[in-house]
């Protein structure tokens, strides 16, 4: 799947140096990433991102899924070797391995609970087809939250993402990681650094714009987040932007002051660009595991929350949460992240997704 864009950008700016000279003393600072005397419009080569051979990028995935593999497929797999047929004490290690790989209290009694009406039933005979069972169980829970995974562009004007989360999970990498996608997919994207907190946050974005080569619009530490986005809004609006993303401070889910800051925010998006945000995407870590099921609710209470980005999916045990997210939720996962760097950001296909997670080299031959 090439990204979630419906409609191609027609990219036109109405730019012009009069525009230039009025806009930007309203804007603290923009860091122009673009090279110098180069046209952004004309010389990005909309490149596709399944560059790579399809079955490298699987593999890379399997890769770095590992430890989640680890956690639940290998031991569900150690715990059918040599068995040959499937008994309640099998059923209640299996109970067991689910729920230590953070799939869930309820999914997990789900999953089992239908093994023993199998096995009650006499449908259930092999622990092998048990096996295959549960991957299909667990496709089924990765698909239902997918639909629909594709965004609906706006006919006119940019798109707007606002990206929230709790402290430290990602979210300036996943809008690094994101700007590299939509730039090689050929949309114009502005960075716009509304996490005014800290000096380092806006330095970070700052590194990012440069790194994937689009334009950063930021103010001083301590400025108004509001007052920025307005900013940036309206500069790119101006120069013919297609996509804007919009970086926010991280904020406990539970510190109520600061989820109405992120509702002020929201209504100031809203004002200046109706319709937007058209989507507000909330970046959950999974290395914290179940946690990130009360972030999802919390935030979704604040502002409607139209996507998720899961990040951190490698070096962690605790992938079986996406399942347990998906089950909860009727919000689509966009992107999964499976590393710090650019391209280690994937669209979320959930038949993949289950496919890597109960890959074994053995069943493959
Ligand atoms: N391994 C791994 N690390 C990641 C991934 N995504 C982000 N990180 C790392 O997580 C750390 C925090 O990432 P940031 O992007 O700064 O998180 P943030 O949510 O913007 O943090 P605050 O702005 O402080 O709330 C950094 O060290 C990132 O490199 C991922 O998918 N995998
Ligand atoms: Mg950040």
């Amino acid at each position: 799947m090439l990204g979630w864009f419906k409609k191609t950008f027609s990219s036109e700016s109405e730019s012009g140096e009069a525009e230039k000279a009025e806009l930007v003393p309203a804007v603290e600072e923009v860091v122009d990433n673009t090279p110098a005397g180069v046209d952004i419009e004309e010389t990005v080569e909309p490149k596709s991102i399944l560059h790579e051979d399809v079955g490298v990028l699987f593999q890379r995935l399997t890769r770095k899924m590992a430890k989640t593999r680890g956690s639940l497929v290998k031991k569900v797999d150690e715990l059918f070797l040599g068995k040959k047929v499937i008994d309640p004490e099998l059923l209640d290690s299996l109970e067991e391995i689910l729920i230590m790989a953070d799939i869930g209290a309820e999914t997990t009694m789900e999953l089992v609970d239908d093994a023993r009406e199998k096995l009650a039933r006499d449908e259930l005979s092999d622990p092998l087809v048990l096996r295959k069972t549960l991957q299909d169980k667990i496709t089924e829970y990765l698909l239902s939250s997918d639909t629909p995974a594709e965004l609906v562009m706006p006919e006119e004007g940019p798109f707007v993402i606002m990206v929230v989360g709790v402290n430290g999970v990602g979210k300036t990498t996943t809008i690094g990681k994101m700007a590299s996608k939509f730039t090689r997919d050929g949309q114009k994207v502005l960075l716009v650094a509304a996490d005014t907190f800290r000096a380092a946050a806006v330095e970070q974005l700052k590194i990012w714009g440069e790194r994937v080569g689009v334009p950063v619009i930021a103010q001083d530490t301590g400025a108004d987040p509001s007052a920025v986005i307005f900013d940036g809004l309206e500069y790119a609006e101006k120069r013919g932007f297609d996509v804007i993303i919009i970086d926010t401070a991280g904020r406990l889910h539970t510190k109520v002051n600061l989820m109405e800051e992120l509702k002020k925010i929201n209504r100031v998006i809203g004002k200046k660009i109706p319709g937007a945000p058209h989507e507000v995407m909330l970046v959950l870590d999974a290395t914290t595991g179940q946690n990130g099921i009360s972030q999802a609710r919390e935030f979704s209470k604040t502002v409607e929350v139209t996507g998720l980005a899961m990040t951190k999916l490698d070096g962690t045990a605790k992938g079986g949460i996406i399942v347990n997210i998906c089950r909860e939720f009727d919000i689509p996962i966009r992107f999964i992240g499976i590393g710090e760097q650019v391209d280690d950001l994937r669209d979320f296909d959930p038949a993949e997704f289950a496919e890597a997670l109960f890959y074994t080299e053995e069943t493959q031959g």
